[in-house]
């Protein structure tokens, strides 16, 4: 009998299906190492009618089909949890710009800075950006509806989402390219596609909305004594501050990490309990604009400010955290949204938990503090121990939070989702899925147990 990979490089070709064992395992951990899986080859399509005779080769073996764009998610989406076909996006790689409507449409392996390097030419630019821009893909991005650092002024990647090309677990090819703004003739496929963390399709090709890319821009890093003190900042920015762009809030466990790095010199005397970066980008000059909102406050123990290029100066000292813990271990990554005025209480909580039940463990809590985000990474975490992590995770259910804010469910968080979703919520989810793919060939294992 045929086995799969002599199936696939038959109905492909044997230049899209990868055996090489060294290739192959480069696919088969995610960035943070804790996740590992097994493959029987990678494919590596170039066009839609290959993804869907993939899709379609794996339901007839009934072996699972893993979809990966940049492998740069956080909780193990894009890792096997059973032996599968990886299907890399990577060669779906066309862009095509419309600069007068500000749209871009682009194969689902195009990776952020590669889009945002066409168009700049033009002026535009995503309004999502996250630090792994170089390697992460918008396919990738669409299926974990990934957030970032400018979700307070352009949302996130559903609102970004004008079309969608995908082949469904079911064999169908969904394909709503057009990029109407205005569409409401049944179900919305990126609404569905969004988020679904390649469990209901895989996402071939996208319509993505463009932004201009603003001529000017201003960081501050403020130097505060408390996350109140932080909240206060923001209300007043939201209030005041016309341009903002961006409110990410680090911790002093962090930028001790990061200036361990060596990477640029901390531009403060001391290092703060919570250092606070502040962005405001428009058409004119935002420096003064931004000295003036930060004079007008009360509580900031220090503040540095940068304009135009100089801004990545500051940036770097947010942007290093994922790298600079990286270097310290394999990290528990608990991404958590929670309503943003229980914020402070809900640290101290946390901060109690772990100062009284878990000494050992190095709590670098840092994020999008705009948007009620708390990347809540652990170090030093016993092997094994998955109680810590389901007890913050219910500590976030009583605040009326979520266990993913940005980062999905992946295999990380598979026995944790009943924390914050409700049983008919996940039983309907089931349902979506079962619909979409009957034979459960996609992604089996993440976002559902
Ligand atoms: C970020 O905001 C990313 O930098 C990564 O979402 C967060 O490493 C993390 O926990
Ligand atoms: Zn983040």
């Amino acid at each position: 009998m045929t086995d799969i990979v002599t199936a696939l490089a038959e109905t492909i070709g044997e230049k899209s299906v990868v055996t090489d064992h060294d290739i192959v395992s480069s696919y088969l951990t995610d960035w943070t190492g804790r996740f590992r899986g097994e493959a029987f080859c990678v494919v590596r399509p170039v066009n839609s009618k290959q993804v869907r005779d993939t899709v379609d080769l794996a339901k007839r073996f009934d072996v699972p089909l893993v979809a990966q764009g940049g492998n740069t998610g956080l909780v193990g989406g894009a890792t096997p949890v059973k032996k599968a076909i990886i299907l890399s996006t990577k060669l779906l790689s066309g862009i095509e710009l419309d600069h007068d409507l500000q749209l871009a449409k682009v194969g689902a392996g195009v990776t952020l800075s590669a889009l945002n390097a066409e168009a700049q030419k033009a002026g535009l630019k995503l309004g999502v950006d996250l630090a792994s821009r170089d390697s992460a893909t918008v396919g990738g991005m669409v299926a974990t509806n990934a957030g970032g650092i400018h979700v307070i002024r352009y949302g996130g990647m559903r609102r970004q989402v004008l079309g969608i090309e995908a082949v469904l677990g079911n064999g169908r090819l969904i394909s709503r390219m057009e990029g109407l703004e205005k569409d409401n003739s049944g179900f919305d496929w990126p609404s569905i596609l969004c988020g679904s963390e390649g469990t209901l399709g895989v996402i071939t090709q996208l319509t993505l909305k463009l932004v201009s890319v603003p001529r000017h821009r201003a960081v501050a890093l403020v130097a505060l004594h408390t996350l109140s003190a932080a909240l206060a900042v923001m209300t007043e920015a939201r209030r005041r501050l016309g341009g903002l762009s961006a409110m990410e809030f680090m911790t002093s466990n962090g930028i001790e990490l990061v200036s361990n790095l060596d990477g640029a010199p901390w531009p403060f005397n001391n290092i703060p309990s919570i250092s606070l970066l502040v962005e405001a980008a428009g058409e004119d000059d935002q420096m003064e604009k931004l000295a003036y909102f930060l004079d007008s406050l009360e509580d900031v123990v220090d503040a540095v400010m940068a304009g135009d290029s100089a801004a990545d100066g500051l940036w770097y000292w947010r942007e290093s955290h994922t790298l600079a813990i990286s270097r310290k271990g394999v990290a528990r990554k608990l991404d958590v949204s929670i309503p943003i005025r229980a914020i402070p209480a809900f640290v101290d909580d946390l901060t109690h938990l772990l100062e009284n039940d878990y000494q050992q463990v190095k709590p670098i809590l840092f994020g999008h503090l705009g948007d009620g985000n708390i990347h809540v990474n652990l170090l030093d975490v016993a092997e094994g121990d998955t109680g810590i992590e389901h007890r913050i995770y219910k500590m976030v259910s009583t605040y009326g939070g979520s266990i993913s804010a940005e980062h999905g469910i992946g295999r990380a968080k598979v026995n944790e989702l009943a924390l914050t979703r409700s049983q008919d919520d996940i039983e309907s989810m089931k349902s979506v899925k079962s619909a979409l793919d009957p034979a459960s060939v996609l992604n089996p294992g993440v976002l559902f147990v």
